[in-house]
């Protein structure tokens, strides 16, 4: 298994699966849920209009349509309130839910955006380690996915992740 920060626009990466930081409506938004549905095109809010939505913490999964990514796994990050309202628990549970969706499809790779850290607000050091801790945690298990990709939108957030996965 190898974990791997990038600099990079999420919508341009050949991965088996990215990962969609999205509101609980699942129809599209700002931010890197906004740059994913018009790269997707169309086809995608039509999908997502038979999900019915998603709880915060949880995940469901779609197809990629015009992305390179064969798939893509809405989750849906905690709005940050200062850190008492269980925000840790449900940023950990995004993470753990896309890994098992990915895990349960056999994909074998996944990227995540720092979700839950624009427009929600989440410190992005906190969040960074909640993400890395979660990917170690899974790495270990058996596993369809040998790849997972955290995909940064700034070189000071991949700086930051690259520091925490240098560290043991
Ligand atoms: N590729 C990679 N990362 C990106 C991209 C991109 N194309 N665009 C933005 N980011 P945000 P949230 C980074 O605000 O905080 C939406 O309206 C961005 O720099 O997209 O979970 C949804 O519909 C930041 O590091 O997601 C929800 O309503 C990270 O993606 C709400 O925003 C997450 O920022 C979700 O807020």
């Amino acid at each position: 298994m190898t974990l791997e920060a990038i600099q990079a626009n999420i919508t341009t990466l050949d991965v088996d699966a990215i990962v969609n930081a999205a509101n609980s409506s699942l129809l599209g938004g700002g931010g890197v849920d906004g740059a994913i549905h018009r790269a997707a095109g169309p086809d995608l809010v039509h999908e997502c209009r038979l999900l019915g939505g998603c709880k915060t913490g949880q995940a469901k999964i779609t197809r990629g349509y015009r992305l390179i990514a064969r798939h893509i796994i809405h989750t849906v990050g905690p709005v940050w309130r200062g850190g008492t309202h269980g925000e840790p628990e449900l940023l950990r549970a995004c993470y753990d839910e896309s890994l098992h969706l990915a895990n349960k499809h056999g994909l074998s790779s996944i990227a995540f955006p720092c979700i839950s850290t624009g427009i929600y607000g989440y410190p992005l050091d906190l969040a960074a380690h909640i993400a890395v801790t979660a990917a170690r945690d899974f790495a270990v298990r058996d596993t369809s996915l040998n790849h997972i990709v955290f995909c940064c939108f700034s070189i000071q957030d991949q700086q930051l992740y690259e520091h925490i996965l240098k560290a043991p």
